[in-house]
């Protein structure tokens, strides 16, 4: 009987507890919820308007991945040192050429599908468009 007692007593007091920090928590996630809706909602137009566009920087295509709608424009901008060409890996679907330091070209491809493409000059470099 008196074990029994005591386990009561433990479980009411780890329950207190559980209510008690649920509650702290639960009110400050509330209100952090809130504010991350109403700024999340203000601000995603824009990334979505201007997004059909890959720069390269530091010998690196940015974003590693782009999707875009078929037939879209996607322009390319070199923003290094040097050149570099933006070439899909099968060769003809789209390359752009030597692309020179502060330059831009554009390419479009109507095709549903992935291309890995990469930079002829420097073949270590990767990326992937995605047509949708
Ligand atoms: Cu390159």
């Amino acid at each position: 009987m008196k074990a029994r007692h005591s386990i009561l007593s433990l479980i009411v007091v780890a329950a207190v507890t559980i209510l008690a920090a649920g509650c702290g928590g639960g009110s400050s996630n509330a209100n952090s919820s809130n504010s991350n809706t109403s700024t999340g909602a203000s601000s995603q137009p824009a990334p979505s308007s201007g997004s059909n566009a890959v720069k390269i920087s530091n010998f690196t295509f940015v974003p590693a991945t782009l999707s875009v709608k078929g037939g879209a424009s996607v322009t390319v901008t070199n923003n290094d040192s040097t050149t570099h060409t933006f070439t899909s890996d099968d060769g003809h679907s789209f390359d752009t050429g030597n692309i020179g330091t502060g330059s831009s070209k554009t390419v479009s491809v109507s095709k549903a599908g992935r291309y890995p493409y990469h930079c002829s000059i420097h073949p270590f470099m990767h990326g992937t468009l995605v047509i949708k």
